[in-house]
């Protein structure tokens, strides 16, 4: 029943910022998926293992599934546990990974990317712990690809992964699990879920988004069922394998509906949206948008309001695009603070040692211990948590913790699809010029410091080398540029901007507008147009 195929490395199969990303097609393409996978199990092994497996629902997701797990059958897996339908919410995944105390799991999906025959899919590996694999596992497995020769298929039918239930390929036990039940369990043991329905039932109206992907299913059970939200309080709410056209990045510019409605007439008292793997999210007030690096620093400074986290926090950590609010926040705690390169899997270890309790990026992402990802609705769930017991609006918590910390104005400017050779241009000249910016007068700030941010993994010793360029001025102001590593397109540049106003005036500002000087830095610094071609940014958060 089970076959040897021969092979050969195909190129460019490198696991970016989270996974391997590519276009459709290209995963589709002969051998493609196979080479990937077998270099996984080639890595970790998978004899008498047992793994999770589940996707965000995208286009092929289905089809690769049964690929994986005759693979993993032919290749001596004990046992898999896998989401209906092949769906798990990534954040779902890491917690299966651990309740079940599985040797890691297989993750499809390429998250905020689009999906669909000519967009995106993507496949990772998260470890034991739940999280995903470190450099050094992502490099051996890229290595692996470079080198292969076969991959082990089992010959069988599909499994029917409709039915919950134990189902066996060969010898190995495939167990199809409803995706909602334990992660929803999970989230009643963290918040007080009786606060929260009593705040919808005293009249409290959400919008929650799921932009057509996999949080649906999740939102409508916590949301609406457990705690009592109007029923239509979740759209979107239908995973689609093409997230119905939609791009499912919660952010100001892709889940504009959302912003639309929350900035106008009849608005409700909050909004939320996630992305396509459910483990981003977008929080936004009436008439009031809170960033992610806001949302984190917020939460940090009233996490104990919620039942799981009563006891405190260790820590928090940050990546280092994301703005220094959270850290104001952990040092009036008198607590841990962390600043990660970009990407969940280096807030593995400091979770793993009890070093950090709360992780979060300016990409939408914030999580905790409870799990190895970042989890959007968990973020939703304890910001609800928070206006319950707070009996407070959005507006108010964000302008009353403006006035205890001060402000870090804060956007990030994406320039999408520009040519890669170009892009390395520009990052290579601005490396080039790091030495000779201290000192050096821009926009009337002076330059502290610049550098190329590397970092050494505290628990581990690890060190990751060129994770960003930071351009930090005398008056906390920051600039920091560095290249996607989860786009299927030319290259991404993300620029970060950030500006600290200390209060109590200046609070208020829009801040496209606080943040116009170090805006025009950056360009200036960095050559941006003359580089790139590009005047305006595609995307800005
Ligand atoms: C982006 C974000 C990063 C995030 C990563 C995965 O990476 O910037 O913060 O961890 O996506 O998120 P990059 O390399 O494109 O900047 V997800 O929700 O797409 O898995
Ligand atoms: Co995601």
């Amino acid at each position: 029943m089970i076959t040897t195929v021969t092979t050969a490395p195909i190129a460019g199969q490198k696991p970016g910022t989270s996974g391997l990303r590519k276009k459709t097609p290209v995963f589709m393409a002969r051998h493609y998926l196979e080479n990937f996978v077998q270099s996984i199990f080639d890595v970790v092994g998978a004899a008498g293992k047992t793994f999770v497996l589940g996707g965000d629902g995208r286009y092929f997701n289905d089809r690769a599934a049964q690929v994986i797990l005759r693979m993993a059958a032919a290749n001596g897996a004990a046992r898999m546990i896998v989401g209906q339908g092949a769906i798990l919410s990534t954040p779902a995944a890491s917690h299966l990974i651990r309740l079940n105390k599985t040797d890691g799991g297989i993750i499809m999906s390429a998250s905020h990317n689009p999906g669909g025959p000519d967009e995106d899919f993507g496949v990772k590996f998260n470890m034991p712990n739940g999280g995903p694999a470190p450099e050094g596992v992502t490099e051996a497995m890229f290595k692996r690809t470079t080198e292969i020769t076969e991959y082990k298929m089992m010959e069988a039918q599909d499994v029917d992964l409709s039915a919950i239930g134990r189902h066996q390929l060969g010898p190995m036990i495939v167990d199809v699990v409803d995706p909602v039940t334990d992660y929803a369990a999970l989230m009643e043991t963290l918040f007080d879920f009786p606060a929260i329905r009593a705040m919808f039932a005293g009249g409290f109206r959400m919008r929650m988004d799921s932009m057509c992907a996999v949080t649906g299913p999740y939102a409508v059970e916590i949301l609406e069922n457990r705690l009592g939200a109007a029923k239509g309080t979740c759209v979107n709410a239908t995973p689609l394998p093409d997230f119905g056209g939609m791009h499912p990045d919660p952010n100001p510019t892709w889940a504009k509906a959302l912003m639309d409605e929350m900035f106008g007439a009849n608005a409700p008292d909050f909004g939320a949206a996630s992305d396509g793997d459910g483990d981003r999210n977008m929080v936004v007030g009436r008439g009031i948008y809170v960033s992610p690096s806001d949302s984190l620093a917020v939460l940090a400074a009233n996490a104990q309001l919620a039942p799981g986290y009563a006891k405190g926090l260790a820590g928090v950590a940050r990546s280092m695009p994301t703005s220094a609010a959270a850290d104001r926040v952990a040092d009036a705690l008198g607590i841990g603070k962390f600043e990660t390169p970009t990407g969940w899997k280096f807030f593995g270890n400091l979770l793993d040692a009890g070093k950090a309790t709360l992780c979060g990026e300016e990409s939408f992402g914030t999580g905790s211990d409870h799990v190895r990802e970042k989890d959007g609705l968990w973020a939703i769930l304890l910001w609800l948590n928070v206006l319950a017991v707070r009996k407070q609006s959005v507006a108010e918590i964000l302008t009353e913790h403006w006035a205890k910390y001060g402000r870090n104005y804060y956007s990030r400017h994406d320039f999408e699809a520009i040519a890669t050779d170009k892009a390395d241009a520009m990052i290579t000249a601005l490396r080039g010029s790091l030495a000779s910016l201290p000192g050096k007068v821009v926009e009337g700030m002076t330059i502290a410091a610049a550098d190329d941010f590397a970092y050494t993994d505290p628990v581990d010793g690890s060190v990751s080398q060129k994770q960003g360029v930071r351009i930090l001025f005398g008056d906390g102001s920051r600039i920091v540029l560095r290249l996607s590593g989860t786009g299927t397109e030319g290259a991404t540049l993300r620029l970060y901007l950030e500006r600290y106003a200390a209060g109590p005036d200046g609070l208020g500002l829009d801040a496209q507008e606080a943040l116009a000087p170090v805006i025009r830095a950056a360009h200036d610094l960095a050559q941006i147009t003359a580089f790139t071609g590009r005047t305006e940014p595609d995307v800005v958060t």
